[in-house]
């Protein structure tokens, strides 16, 4: 048998494409409310000419599911049931940074924001699942990068240090396993959402906020989110030595092939993988700021962020305990082709030697034994424990006549990642846990969409908003059910 004993089987979700309630129990927007999709060229924030600064600012004709999302502010008690049904004996969500410090900059905590998550935390205990807490899913109070500009501004690591220690000492001896920034390592790409960066001293064109954000502000938010992480693993030692930290990427990038042996593609597909992932992986496993980021500050001097003595000292002293991250799909180097990114990781050429993607639009293509090179990856390169806490594939799906969905694309694709999980095991990784993404139709993080399905549980909400809430369970629930009761021997 390849899984060990305590594996940690289960899924995982993120408060913003979930809960709802956006505005309840005094929570403020964060940076995801304003978007219909992280993927939107709209970030739902305007110019104000006379008082210089950005506002929020929503378009009355978009459908912003997310602010009801699935309802699970209020129906989380039935939700984990039905995860619990599936033998999960781990779930991972985030907490809503806003629950906490709506505007997220206040001294003190949004007592009715903690009451939620006590309950909620009480709840996945009781059920016998280990909660894994993504302490922020691209989840940033909008205030923070209106004001402050996020992430690049310094004083973010002041409220997140306040943030980090009310979330210690309240779950001290509840949560094990806290990850610091969702996919955090996307922010070169998506610098509003994944880094909450946002140039607002006099920006070079207002009416695009995100094109406007500068490469300077980028890497000093680069800098300042890693002092943010050491200081997260700091305080979670200090005040709960039996808790873990770990980061969160978006490691699809690290299944970058090159599309010949050209020694061109070849060095290409190693700087894909080095600037989509490493370049943020490496600091926070290594302590130290890569040499390779170093060389591009002093080819380009101004990216060179404000550096404190006493902060790389930190970044030193407090690497995380175990790497986590998504994975989805591979992707395909080429010299001649432009690498793009959504949530899926990066897109490059099509790989002829896959035969199957997800459907249309989102096509992304399914490479279960990328998973493998992936996790054998970080083994040789880290040397850390690791924890897949996102893997799936979202399916445009309908009840059919008799109220039911079959779901075998789903199943399919499950039994290939674990399998190769499995196997990545007997190369001699190591591997803490797997968590299906979004084991409950949840609202879509790149199209803020309904219709991108990934649950074995299905809740009936559409794209125009319209829906019962109702909840039904798919046929894959009871493959992943088998596969989790016989920790894997069942695949
Ligand atoms: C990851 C995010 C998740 C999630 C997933 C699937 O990037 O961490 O929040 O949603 O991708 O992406 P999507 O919802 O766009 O299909």
């Amino acid at each position: 048998m390849s899984f060990p004993k305590k594996f940690l089987w289960g899924g995982a979700v993120a408060a913003n494409q979930l809960e709802g309630a956006w505005l309840e129990d005094g929570k403020q927007p964060n940076v995801t409310d304003i978007m219909v999709g992280i993927g939107s060229k709209d970030p739902g924030i305007q110019w104000n000419p006379d008082l210089k600064k950005y506002e929020m600012h929503l378009d009355p004709n978009k459908a912003y599911l997310s602010h009801e999302a699935i309802d699970f502010y209020h129906r989380y008690k039935e939700d984990l049931s039905l995860m619990a049904g599936m033998g999960f004996n781990c779930f991972r969500t985030s907490i809503a940074w806003g629950r906490i410090f709506p505007n997220g900059d206040e001294e003190k905590p949004n007592e009715k924001g903690l009451e939620f998550y006590d309950h909620l935390i009480d709840e996945m205990l009781r059920l016998g699942m280990e909660p894994v807490i993504t302490m922020s899913h691209y989840e940033t109070p909008l205030h923070l990068l209106t004001e402050y500009g996020g992430w690049s501004n310094p004083k973010l690591i002041t409220f997140w240090k306040n943030y980090a220690s009310v979330l210690f000492h309240r779950y001290k001896g509840k949560v094990k396993y806290w990850l610091t920034f969702n996919e955090v390592n996307a922010m070169l790409r998506n610098p509003f959402v994944a880094g909450s960066v946002l140039t607002i001293k006099n920006p070079k064109d207002p009416s695009d906020p995100i094109g406007s954000t500068t490469k300077e502000d980028i890497w000093q938010g680069y800098y300042n989110i890693l002092v943010a992480n050491a200081w997260t693993v700091k305080l979670c030692h200090e005040i709960d030595p039996n808790a873990k930290v770990g980061n969160m990427m978006t490691a699809s990038g690290v299944a970058t092939y090159p599309e010949t042996c050209n020694p061109d593609d070849v060095f290409g597909a190693y700087q894909t993988q080095r600037w989509a992932v490493y370049y943020m992986c490496d600091p926070m496993v290594f302590g130290e700021i890569p040499s390779y980021v170093k060389a591009l500050w002093k080819k380009n001097p101004s990216y060179t962020p404000e550096m404190h003595a006493d902060e790389l000292q930190l970044i030193k002293e407090n690497t995380i305990d175990f790497i986590s991250y998504s994975y989805y799909r591979s992707s395909v180097y080429a010299s001649d082709v432009n690498m793009v990114s959504n949530t899926g990781g990066i897109k490059g050429k099509d790989n002829p030697y896959l035969k199957e993607c997800s459907p249309q639009p989102w096509a992304w293509p399914v490479d279960p034994k990328g998973l493998r090179l992936l996790i054998n990856t970080f083994e040789d390169r880290y040397h850390l424990p690791q924890f897949i806490v996102e893997n799936g594939i979202g399916l445009d799906e309908n009840l059919d006549e008799n109220g039911k969905i079959d779901d075998p694309f789903r199943v399919r694709y499950l039994e290939q990642h674990l399998k190769q999980v499995e196997l990545a095991i007997e190369d001699g990784c190591h591997v803490m846990g797997y968590l299906w993404w979004g084991p409950i139709d949840v609202v879509s993080a790149g199209t803020g969409e309904m219709k991108k399905r990934y649950g074995f549980v299905y809740v009936d909400r559409f794209n125009d908003g319209h829906g019962t809430l109702e909840r039904k369970i798919k046929n894959s629930y009871y493959r992943y059910k088998e596969i989790i009761e016989s920790n894997g021997e069942k695949l």
